[in-house]
C-alpha cells in the first residue's frame, strides 16, 4: 500500500521509525526508494507512478487518502455496465487496455484486467518492442510478449501487437550499427517477419495479435518525416519494407501505422493521409491507422470525428490505440468531471465512425500510467485511480458507447 492515511498516523506514532517523515512535495515511496514513507501532517503520500510517490498537500482537492480505496472525497464512477460489453453493443470489436509484464504480479490489478466485461482486448505496453524482442542481432526473445499473449488466451481476449518499427526503445546495435540501406532493409525485414511470424494466429478468435502496429510514430508534429535510423538510412521505404514483411509473416493480421497528435485535423494528420494514399497506390499492404490519443483534460480536438472520417475514407479502419486523458495534478472534483466528458467525447467519436473498430486505453489505472514519469506534475489520466477505484471517466466511457 503506497498510500498512507492520516487516520493511521496515531498507530504509526507508536512504531519506532527509522527515518523522518517526508516534507510536503517530498518523495515518500517508489521502487528503489529507501527514504521516509510517511508524510508530515497536512500532506498525504500519493502514488505518482511505480517509481515515485510524493507528499501532496491536503485540502487542495487532492486525493486525501482514506486507505480504504474509496478515492477519498473525489467523485467516483458508479456504472457497472462493462466497458467492452457496451462497446460490443455499439457494434465495435473491442474495448481494451495496455498492460506491462511487471504489473502481472499484482493480483488485484490482474483480476480487473482479466474482467472481460470491461476488457476484451489487451496490448503489451513494452514487451513486443524491438529492445525486448531482438536485443542483439538475430537473437530473438519472446518471453515477455508470450506472457501477455498467454494471459489474453486464458481470458479469451484479443491482442494488438505493438510494435515492429519505432524510433524509440531500439537496441544500440540498430541505432549505432552504421548499416547501409541494403543491410538495414534486410534487418527490418528479418525483425518484422520474425516477430509478427512468432505471433501468427491460427484460425482462432482469441489471443494471436489480430492487429499490429507495424510502424509507430513515423512523423514529426509538423508532418515531416521523423529523423531516425530507419528514415535516415532507407528514406520512407522502410514503411513499405516493414508492412510487406509483416503481411507475409501473418496474412490474417490487420496492419497499422500508429501515431500521436493525429487526433484532430492538421499537418500531421494530413501527412498520415498522404502516406496511406501513396502506400495504397503502390499496392503496399495497409489496413489501419492507429490514433494514439494521449490527450489533455479539456483539450479533446473538436475535429476528432471528422478526422477519423477522413482516415476511414481512405479505405482503412481506424482504432484509438493508446487513450489516456491527463491533467495537471492535484486531481479535483471538477477535473474529474471534465475528464469524464472528455472520455465520453472520444468514445462517442469512435462510435459515430463506422470504420473505428475499437478503443484501447494506455493502461486502465493511474497506478501504472506512464504519464507522471514523462510529464512532470501531470497524471491521473486513466479511468481507474491508483487504488483501482473507478473514476467518473468510467461512466463517461459507458455514456460515449451508449450515445
Ligand atoms: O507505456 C510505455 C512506457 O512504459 C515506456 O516507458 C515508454 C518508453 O518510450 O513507452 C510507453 O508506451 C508508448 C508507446 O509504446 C508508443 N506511444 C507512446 C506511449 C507512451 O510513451
Amino acid at each position: 500500500m503506497a498510500r498512507l492515511t492520516l487516520a493511521v498516523a496515531p498507530l504509526l506514532a507508536i512504531i519506532p521509525l527509522a527515518t523522518a517523515q517526508s516534507p510536503v512535495w517530498g518523495q515518500c515511496g517508489g521502487i528503489g526508494w529507501t527514504g521516509p514513507t510517511t508524510c508530515v501532517a497536512g500532506s498525504t503520500c500519493t502514488v505518482s507512478n511505480p517509481y515515485y510517490s510524493q507528499c501532496l498537500p491536503n485540502g487542495t482537492g487532492t486525493t486525501t487518502t482514506s486507505g480504504t480505496g474509496t478515492g477519498g472525497a473525489l467523485p467516483t464512477g458508479t456504472s457497472t455496465a462493462g466497458l467492452s460489453v457496451v462497446a460490443l453493443a455499439a457494434g465495435k470489436k473491442y474495448f481494451g487496455s495496455a498492460t506491462d509484464n511487471p504489473e502481472l504480479t499484482d493480483t488485484a490489478y490482474v483480476a480487473e484486467l482479466s474482467n472481460t466485461k470491461d476488457f476484451n482486448q489487451i496490448t503489451p505496453g513494452n514487451s513486443m518492442k524491438w529492445d525486448a524482442t531482438e536485443p542483439s542481432r538475430g537473437t530473438f526473445t519472446f518471453s515477455g510478449g508470450d506472457a501477455v499473449v498467454a494471459l489474453a488466451k486464458k481470458n479469451g481476449q484479443l491482442v494488438r501487437g505493438h510494435n515492429c518499427v519505432w524510433h524509440n526503445q531500439l537496441p544500440s546495435w540498430v541505432t549505432s550499427g552504421n548499416f547501409d540501406n541494403a543491410t538495414l532493409t534486410s534487418i527490418v525485414q528479418t525483425h518484422c517477419s520474425t516477430v509478427v511470424g512468432h505471433y501468427k494466429g491460427q484460425i482462432c478468435k482469441y489471443s494471436p495479435p489480430h492487429s499490429w502496429d507495424v510502424i509507430n510514430e513515423p512523423f514529426n508534429d509538423d508532418g515531416t518525416w521523423r529523423s531516425d535510423v530507419f528514415y535516415n538510412t532507407m528514406g520512407s521505404s522502410y514503411v513499405a519494407v516493414a508492412l510487406r514483411a509483416a503481411r507475409a509473416a501473418d496474412p490474417a493480421a490487420k496492419l497499422y501505422i500508429n501515431d500521436y497528435n493525429i487526433e484532430g485535423t492538421g499537418a500531421k494528420s494530413t501527412a498520415m493521409v498522404n502516406l496511406v494514399k501513396s502506400l495504397k497506390a503502390s499496392g503496399v499492404p495497409i489496413d489501419g491507422i492507429g490514433v494514439q490519443a494521449h490527450l489533455i483534460v479539456g483539450q479533446v480536438p473538436s475535429t476528432l470525428q471528422a478526422n477519423l472520417e477522413q482516415f476511414t475514407a481512405l479505405g482503412v479502419e481506424v482504432a484509438i490505440t493508446e487513450l489516456d486523458i491527463r491533467m495537471t495534478l492535484p486531481e479535483t472534483a471538477a477535473l474529474r468531471q471534465q475528464q469524464k466528458q472528455d472520455y465520453q467525447s472520444v468514445i462517442a467519436a469512435c462510435k459515430a465512425v463506422a470504420g473505428c473498430v475499437g478503443v484501447t486505453i494506455w493502461d486502465y489505472t493511474d497506478k501504472y500510467s506512464w504519464v507522471p514519469g514523462t510529464f512532470s506534475g501531470q497524471g491521473a489520466a486513466c479511468p481507474w485511480d491508483a487504488n483501482l477505484v473507478k473514476k467518473p471517466a468510467y461512466d463517461g466511457i459507458v455514456a460515449g458507447w451508449q450515445s
